[in-house]
């Protein structure tokens, strides 16, 4: 059956979501926009589907089978509890709330509906990289795991972005893809922050130390302003080896004087495919598949390890993360 979607926030990635949803996912069509800014909503419908005022009315729109969210990070979770409340489901970007108590309303309303309607925007889950590091973690192909050091650098970040939002809002993709990776949560985590760099004075570069239960040690440079590109990297030390992303182009280029890889300025070009895999398998999910993305449960410890990561930054300890039971509704999810 064909999914009808909606689109709720018309920017960069819901521009990119729009594209992707129509190029290259079959089984898909993109119905319904709407943008705060009118302007941006027309411009990503294109004369091609309808354009909302609102996002409620949009939720409402009897033609509207699904929903994808990328509206700012403060709509998430009430977008996301509308989306359930119409009995809709829904991709919603990272971070899925903007505070625990939200991610919590959030797990109960989807519970209560009695039927996965949520899947967060943690696309990395789908990167063939972080997959087979997963894979190499579940089959003990190199020993056990020790180490998982991670690399997180922007070219340039956006002004707003203060150090607690490169955490909250940056650093959250480390917080679930280690959990993704290692298969278990954190228990602890840690933050120090390098001085400011002199392009970037209102956010320091962070380094997160999260460990996770059974004591594999995640290291996270998160570093906003590298200038020279978008820059993911992710390092598994195991007892018997390692393994590493690969995250160059399938093309080296000698140029100039140079010998190398291009560097994406972006995500969405690091993670084409991972974004491209994302729609692609939420579409089959709803066609009755099942759901192979991050689920509100793991958008609510996200949240409740970032919230942890916070105080450690903002106290300099070592906090606790005690996101809780997995409840029964989640334990066939991904
Ligand atoms: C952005 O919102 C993303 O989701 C990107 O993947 C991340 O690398 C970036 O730091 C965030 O600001």
């Amino acid at each position: 059956m064909t999914i009808r979607f909606g689109l709720i926030g018309c920017g960069i990635m819901g521009a990119d979501h729009a594209r992707i949803l129509r190029s290259d996912i079959a089984g898909a069509e993109l119905v319904a926009v709407q943008d705060m800014d009118t302007g941006r909503a027309a411009a990503v419908a294109d004369g091609n589907c309808r354009v909302h005022s609102t996002a409620e009315a949009l939720v409402a729109d009897r033609g509207v089978d699904a929903l994808i969210i990328a509206s700012p990070d403060r709509t998430h979770a009430p977008l996301t509890l509308a989306a359930i409340a119409a009995g809709k489901p829904v991709l919603c970007e990272k971070p899925m709330a903007a505070s625990l108590d939200e991610a919590r309303a959030v797990v109960a309303a989807e519970i209560a509906a009695g039927r996965p309607l949520v899947q967060v925007g943690f696309m990395r889950r789908f990167d063939p990289g972080y997959r087979a590091l997963r894979a190499a973690v579940a089959e003990e192909t190199h020993g056990r795991p020790l180490f998982l050091h991670c690399v997180h650098r922007n070219a340039v970040g956006p002004d707003y972005v203060t150090s607690d939002l490169v955490l909250a809002n940056s650093c959250v993709h480390e917080i679930d893809i280690s959990r993704f990776v290692l298969g278990e949560d954190h228990a602890r985590v840690r933050v120090i922050a390098a001085r400011p760099s002199r392009r970037a004075a209102n956010r320091r570069p962070l380094m997160m130390i999260l460990e996770s239960a059974s004591g594999v040690i995640v290291s996270v440079e998160a570093f906003l302003d590298a200038q020279y590109g978008y820059d993911v990297q992710g390092e598994l030390v195991c007892e018997d080896g390692t393994l590493s992303l690969d995250p160059h182009p399938p093309v080296s280029r000698r140029h100039g004087g140079l010998d190398g890889y291009g560097v994406e300025p972006d995500w969405r070009g690091r993670f084409a495919d991972a974004y491209r895999y994302q729609l692609r398998d939420f579409v089959v999910a709803l066609n009755g598949g099942r759901f192979l993305g991050a689920s509100a449960w793991d958008g609510y410890v996200a949240a409740a390890t970032a919230e942890a990561a916070l105080k450690a930054l903002a106290g300099g300890n070592v906090e606790t993360v005690d996101a809780g039971e997995r409840p029964m509704f989640y334990a066939t999810r991904a």
